[in-house]
């Protein structure tokens, strides 16, 4: 015992826990003590105050090829985990290359923190030409991030965390901000972490809330839940309530796999198809719950046509008033109000004993795929069946993505992950780097087109470093496809939508990692399952042609 003691004690005077308390070490410090454990960044000069100490906090630095991709592994580390990472970037570039994953962060709800330098607080404002300048800095971020603040004293350091911890607790998860200015984060401070206060986030609702929404479900001949990812801990409710009230759900890509994709009353993530908004026009009732019923949620229209009466729940007020006015609005948290609406409701049978299971409606939707989306269908197929059930897929913005959105089956949430709202290509492989990340033992995959996946292939020296045992499959159609399809469709001649591809296989070889080309869904089966086998990542070439139906 006094051996380990004295090694302990020979570790601490060798690592960086002696080091001076300076305003940069402060920050670190306050963000493992307020639970952040992971740190994707790239430090530059103006920065390296905030690299002293972090070693003796046990913090893991993760070092990405890009700012914008150390957003975008944040955002993948707590959609897989559903705890904030964080990310250290430089004043200026470092911070305009990062809000690209900002703003997807934020509009796809992902709570993350972002700790950047600016430049010496005299500098600020002036345009004097400093190193890394960007005039109004922390206005620039606020325009994307969910709240941004600046520091410019050791005290505004710890109240500006302290909000901004509370933030993450209490609001819609969105990225948050703190900017620190270059000269401040050298500063000595006599302030030490400290652990903020943790909320309750139970919001109670009015039992005469719950009767007026019990009334209208029990009153209902068509209801339809549309479910989001913000209905996510309310898996088991929301099953309990469709089944009660005979009705039927449909989730949003974020919400994706809250109920078994094969359960009787669910539709899956099918909003962006005319089938279903003319259900949804049809439904007396919709019970929208976490979500934001947003352009990207349903593709095809920019607001569903609603005929019904319509019930939301969200614990975002904002969402409660926005372009669906909604009958009644419920500012409160997913399960606690479907708890109490599942518990008093009436059961009975109804609309969907009459009018025939989910899998009716999915085969009427999948009546109009044509060969293209056949193929991908084949392809998706063929990675669910090389992944376990919890295995999770990262998406970027490509075709197979989108109908994956729909066809991909999750038979729990949290598995399928999109670039939603945003839209930013690249997403996929960062993403899934921080999801690995997060959870090294779970199976996790990156799923890109062949153009998207080129916004961020520098990547995958980091996976390659890391040694992360990574598939990442490579849609290949050789083409902007979705672009393409776009522009025929509009009358106008291709332009810019046929790119030349690098050999991805050798390319991934070059870099350490291997790479193979999966023709047809047995190899692909086989391609995806070997990589998970494999310490170090694997590029998986998968052409569109060699998926097509006989
Ligand atoms: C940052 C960014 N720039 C441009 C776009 C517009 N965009 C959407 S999809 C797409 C083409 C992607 O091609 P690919 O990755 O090969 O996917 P495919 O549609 O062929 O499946 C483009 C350029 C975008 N979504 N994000
Ligand atoms: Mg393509």
């Amino acid at each position: 015992m006094g051996t380990l003691r004295a090694l302990c004690e020979y570790c601490n005077l060798m690592s960086d826990s002696d080091a001076p308390w300076t305003v940069g070490r402060y920050v670190v410090e306050q963000l493992a003590a307020n639970g952040i454990d992971t740190v994707f960044g790239i430090p530059g000069v103006h920065t390296l105050e905030l690299y002293r100490g972090i070693a003796a906090t046990g913090i893991r630095h993760v070092l990405v090829r890009h700012e914008q991709n150390a957003g975008f592994a944040a955002d993948g580390y707590a959609r897989a985990c559903g705890k904030p990472a964080a990310a250290f970037v430089i004043s200026g570039p470092g911070v305009t290359n990062v809000l690209t994953a900002v703003g997807q962060a934020y509009s796809d709800s992902i709570p993350m923190f972002v700790v950047a330098s600016t430049p010496v607080r005299s500098s600020l404002g002036k345009r004097w030409g400093v190193l890394h300048e960007l005039n109004d800095q922390g206005a620039v971020v606020a325009a994307v991030a969910g709240q941004a603040r600046t520091a410019f004293s050791s005290e505004a350091v710890r109240d500006h965390m302290r909000a901004l911890f509370a933030a993450l607790q209490l609001e819609r998860p969105r990225p948050v901000y703190l900017g620190v200015p270059l000269d401040l984060l050298g500063e000595s401070t006599a302030l030490r972490p400290e652990r903020f206060a943790r909320f309750a986030t139970n919001i109670p609702v009015s039992d005469e809330t719950i009767r007026e929404v019990v009334e209208l479900l029990d009153s209902a001949d068509r209801p339809v839940i549309i479910a989001g990812g913000g209905a996510r801990e309310a898996a088991d409710e929301i099953r309990k309530l469709v089944e009660a009230i005979d009705g039927y759900v449909i989730t949003t890509a974020a919400g994706k796999g809250l109920i078994p994709e094969c359960h009787p009353a669910n539709l899956g993530a099918s909003l962006q198809f005319r089938d279903m908004q003319e259900l949804v026009a049809g439904a007396d009732v919709v019970l929208a719950v976490g979500t934001e019923l947003s352009e990207t949620d349903i593709y095809t229209t920019t607001r569903l046509p609603m005929t019904g009466r319509l019930i939301r729940i969200d614990r975002d007020p904002a969402k409660l008033s926005d372009h669906y006015a909604a009958d009644v609005a419920i500012c409160g948290d997913a399960r606690t109000t479907l708890r109490a609406i599942t518990g008093a409701v009436a059961r009975r049978p109804g609309w969907r004993t009459d009018a025939g299971e989910a899998s009716a409606h999915r085969r009427e939707i999948e009546r109009h795929f044509g060969g293209a989306a056949r193929a991908a269908i084949s392809a998706l197929g063929a990675i669910r069946e090389a992944l376990p059930s919890d295995g999770i897929v990262c998406t970027d913005m490509t075709q197979i993505a989108y109908l994956g959105n729909y066809a991909f089956a999750a038979d729990q949430p949290g598995v399928w992950f999109l670039p939603s709202g945003y839209g930013a290509l690249g997403y996929a492989l960062p993403a899934a780097i921080g999801a690995k990340i997060a959870c090294p033992k779970r199976a996790v995959i990156a799923l890109a087109g062949d153009f998207g996946l080129q916004f961020t292939l520098q990547e995958l020296m980091t996976a390659v470093e890391l040694e992360l045992s990574l598939p990442i499959v490579v849609w290949n159609n050789n083409a902007l496809g979705q672009i393409r399809d776009d522009m025929q469709a509009a009358g106008i001649p291709p332009v810019g939508v046929a790119a030349r591809n690098p050999d991805f296989i050798a390319l991934a070889r070059a870099c350490g990692a291997d790479g193979i080309r999966a023709r047809g869904t047995t190899e692909l089966v086989e391609a995806v399952q070997g990589a998970l086998r494999r310490p170090g990542p694997t590029l998986v070439e998968a052409v569109d042609t060699d998926f097509l139906p006989p």
